[in-house]
């Protein structure tokens, strides 16, 4: 309920240098009143100001040495009146602080509460709410350039943008219903208002791809023969012994996976078992996992031996990544290679192949390059930097876009304009659904419940 006053520990649940304790609501100042004690009183404050002092309890007894921020509604986060606690970043420090705070009045905010009342407050729409979760999540630079886009209205203004042409064209046809006589404009100029529209509407449709691949990253999965360097491949481009590497083959038998960031993408890398022989159940069983994780991949780096020459195992490989992305590095190159390109390619097909040493290190700047290429690959786009990144959007944007197709056809075959009315109207919502302008409760409630707690 709206109109309340709610509070949640904003910062961490752990130990840190500070823990934040925020309250928002109509009660929010009068309540820090009754547990602060310093120099300036909260209440006194205008506009926004910290104050510092002590938070004491129901005996006087004090609790922490603290700042207050203190900020009026409506210029506020949630649009409401806003207290920020500023306390020592202890479990026990943040946890007292916040009970005394709900023992004066204020209520247990909900995940995601205090962005929704931004959101109600009309401080910012439903496309930059659900960025604020993309942003705290955000693993990578890509990821949260995406997401500081979207929060900043980018994304907002591109849909208003689209939403004010749509509504000109609906306030035209609803002028050639009612005066059919008395319209400027010709069907040819409605359908190019609408095509215009439409162009933009499929150009953000196609960032989609690269969205989600900038900001979610990628997993490469490492394969190849045994004893061929997967291991010592994986060590080197997560710089740290992260995998066991030894002359044995069939070192690694279960799989080990490691984060890396290539110019701002996440990339995540997942070392398997050799691709061998099955000889017992351990290798039934790694093999199990390889293929689970083959199944996974948005990539391959498939690792041969360029030492020596290409055997019936790395057929084998080939047979497993035939239908995915891949990079393949020829490895060892510091033993000399034995391997041609035209081998590889013949077993291998498509795929940049790049020639590496793990042991040495050598190699690998041109490694990272290529899987950065051909994980963004076709996800090429050729836009203007703004990318859809939620399925939500993409989805409001398909319906859009079949509303507007299904306009063009009736403009095409003659309807009635009636008939265009109500297809440029579905196009109309589904922009304004992106907004949140439309957009169920029920959706809302769910959007909001996927934030963390005192955001
Ligand atoms: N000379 C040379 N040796 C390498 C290179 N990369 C790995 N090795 C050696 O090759 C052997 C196998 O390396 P691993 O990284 O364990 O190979 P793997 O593919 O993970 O092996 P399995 O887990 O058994 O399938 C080790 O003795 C490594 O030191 C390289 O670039 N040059
Ligand atoms: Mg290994």
């Amino acid at each position: 309920m709206r109109g309340d006053t709610i509070a949640a520990i904003s910062t961490p649940l752990g130990i840190g240098g500070i823990g934040i304790v925020r309250i928002s609501g109509p009660q929010a100042v009068g309540i820090v009143e009754g547990i602060f004690r310093g120099k300036v009183r909260p209440g006194k404050v205008r506009h926004r100001r910290m104050l510092y002092g002590h938070i004491v309890d129901g005996r006087g007894e004090e609790v922490d040495e603290v700042l207050v921020s203190v900020m009026r509604a409506p210029h506020t986060y949630t649009t409401e009146d806003v207290v920020e606690i500023n306390c020592h970043g202890g479990m026990a420090v943040t946890r007292k602080v916040l009970r005394l705070v709900l023992e004066r009045g204020a209520r247990m905010a909900q995940p995601g509460e205090f962005t929704m009342r931004a959101f109600l407050g009309g401080r910012i729409d439903l496309a930059q709410a659900e960025a604020v979760a993309d942003i705290v999540r955000a693993g990578s630079e890509r990821a949260r350039r995406a997401a500081y886009a979207q929060l900043s209205g980018a994304l907002s203004r591109r849909v208003e943008g689209l939403r004010l042409r749509l509504l000109k064209a609906v306030a035209h046809i609803e002028a050639t219903i009612d005066f059919p006589e008395g319209v400027e404009l010709s069907d040819d100029e409605v359908r190019g208002r609408l095509e215009g529209v439409l162009e933009v509407i499929e150009s953000l449709r196609a960032s989609y791809r690269r969205g989600r691949v900038e900001k979610e990253g990628v997993r490469a999965v490492i394969v190849g023969k045994p004893n061929v360097g997967k291991s010592s491949l994986m060590n080197a481009l997560l710089e740290e012994e992260r995998a066991i590497v030894s002359e044995v083959p069939g070192t690694t038998r279960d799989f080990l996976d490691g984060t890396i960031e290539i110019e701002g993408l996440q990339v995540h890398l997942v070392d398997t078992a050799g691709v061998g022989e099955v000889r017992d159940e351990i290798e039934r069983q790694a093999r199990m996992r390889i293929e689970r994780q083959a199944a996974l991949a948005d990539v391959f780096l498939v690792v041969l031996d360029g030492s020596e020459p290409l055997s019936s195992q790395d057929e084998e490989v080939a047979r497993l990544v035939r239908e995915g992305k891949k990079v393949i590095a020829v490895n060892k190159r510091d033993k000399g290679r034995v391997v041609a390109d035209e081998d590889v390619r013949g077993i291998l097909g498509k795929g940049p192949i790049l020639e590496v040493s793990a042991l040495a290190g050598s190699g690998l700047d041109d490694l990272r390059s290529a899987i950065l290429e051909v994980a963004l690959g076709d996800a090429i786009w050729e836009g203007d930097g703004l990318l859809i990144t939620k399925e939500r959007h993409k989805a409001a944007l398909d319906r859009a876009s079949e509303a507007l197709c299904r306009t063009l056809e009736a403009l095409e075959e003659g309807w009635p304009y009636e008939v265009l009315r109500v297809e440029v109207q579905e196009a109309l919502e589904a922009l304004e659904d992106i907004l949140g302008r439309t957009t169920p409760e029920d959706v809302l409630g769910r959007i909001f419940s996927e934030f963390c707690v005192g955001k």
